[in-house]
């Protein structure tokens, strides 16, 4: 996701965490303010592109190898490099987090937390589950007349698009946005289904628990992101129909990142004490 998205999913967790939650990240996190989740939400882009912080670009993803549209899967071993990936990623950073034997220092306790929020953001967005042409960055398409990749128009066009355009800061739309979510989870249409979005959720299985929600976002790429294929889309305007099927995808994407990294975060608090 663009900062926008990354910034919405995380006021939509703060909607959720317990208030045990949300004192102990705000403690953590050195940051009393209703922001202290959308404030690092992007935190792990900024990085990646640093000298120290190069190692976790692969960490964003997983190129899930299958065929789209005609089958969409991930499959552990034959997805995740030996760099790392997504579902290994927060493996790694829930076990830095909840630190068992005491080792770590409390930098990289923080490190950990903000690597989560962004890890479980990412693996919501079905072109983060996908192989074909490096998750989409090299199908070159057209978004409302501009020439943009695929990856771009799910990471962000689409996405800014449903709530008319995002100019200047995106704290201030991102948060309009994530109540109107938020009040969608609570008493809309999303009321009855929420429950299902926490099956299988158990910090005892990290990678089973990641593995669902990474194969549920892949499943949309057969169906939305690429419902005839890579050919098919390339050099097409997606601003119209295309726009018009895919916009309630991002839109449950970002409602059950939200809905589930609160969840995420109460677990650890909770394991924690
Ligand atoms: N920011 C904002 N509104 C907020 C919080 C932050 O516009 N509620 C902006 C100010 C900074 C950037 O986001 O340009 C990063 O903020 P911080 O350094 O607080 O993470
Ligand atoms: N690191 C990580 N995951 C690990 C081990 C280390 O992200 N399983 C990161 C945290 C530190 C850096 O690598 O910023 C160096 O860690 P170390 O000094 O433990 O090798
Ligand atoms: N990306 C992806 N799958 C890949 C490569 C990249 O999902 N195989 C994502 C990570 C960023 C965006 O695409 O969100 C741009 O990546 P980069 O800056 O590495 O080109
Ligand atoms: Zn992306
Ligand atoms: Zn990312």
């Amino acid at each position: 996701w663009g900062g926008f998205g990354h910034i919405t999913i995380a006021y939509v967790a703060s909607n959720f965490v317990s208030d045990h939650t949300a004192t102990h990240f705000q403690t953590l996190l050195r940051n009393q303010s209703s922001d202290y989740l959308a404030n690092v939400a992007t935190w792990a882009d900024n990085i990646r592109y640093t000298k120290w912080g190069h190692f976790t670009g692969p960490f964003h993803f997983i190129d899930a190898k299958d065929d789209p549209p005609s089958s969409c899967d991930v499959i552990m071993e034959r997805d995740c490099k030996s760099e790392g990936c997504v579902i290994s990623a927060l493996q790694n950073y829930t076990s830095r987090l909840i630190d068992a034997d005491g080792l770590l220092p409390a930098i990289e306790h923080e490190q950990a937390a903000k690597f989560i929020i962004h890890f479980v953001s990412d693996m919501h967005q079905p072109l983060h589950t996908e192989d074909v042409a490096k998750g989409g960055n090299g199908i070159h398409v057209k978004f409302d007349h501009k020439f943009l990749n695929l990856h771009h128009v799910w990471d962000t066009s689409i996405a800014e698009k449903i709530v008319g355009g995002v100019r200047g800061s995106p704290y201030g739309a991102a948060r309009q946005f994530a109540d109107k979510l938020v009040d969608d989870i609570r008493t809309g249409k999303y009321q009855a289904e929420t429950k299902n979005w926490l099956n299988g959720i158990s910090l005892d299985d990290v990678e089973g628990t990641a593995l669902i929600w990474a194969r549920e976002s892949n499943a949309y790429v057969c169906t939305h992101v690429l419902p005839q294929g890579p050919k098919a889309i390339m050099g097409q305007e997606l601003g119209s129909s295309y726009y018009d099927d895919a916009a309630p995808v991002v839109e449950i994407q970002i409602a059950r990142a939200g809905f589930r990294l609160a969840a995420w975060l109460d677990l650890l608090s909770a394991k924690i004490a």
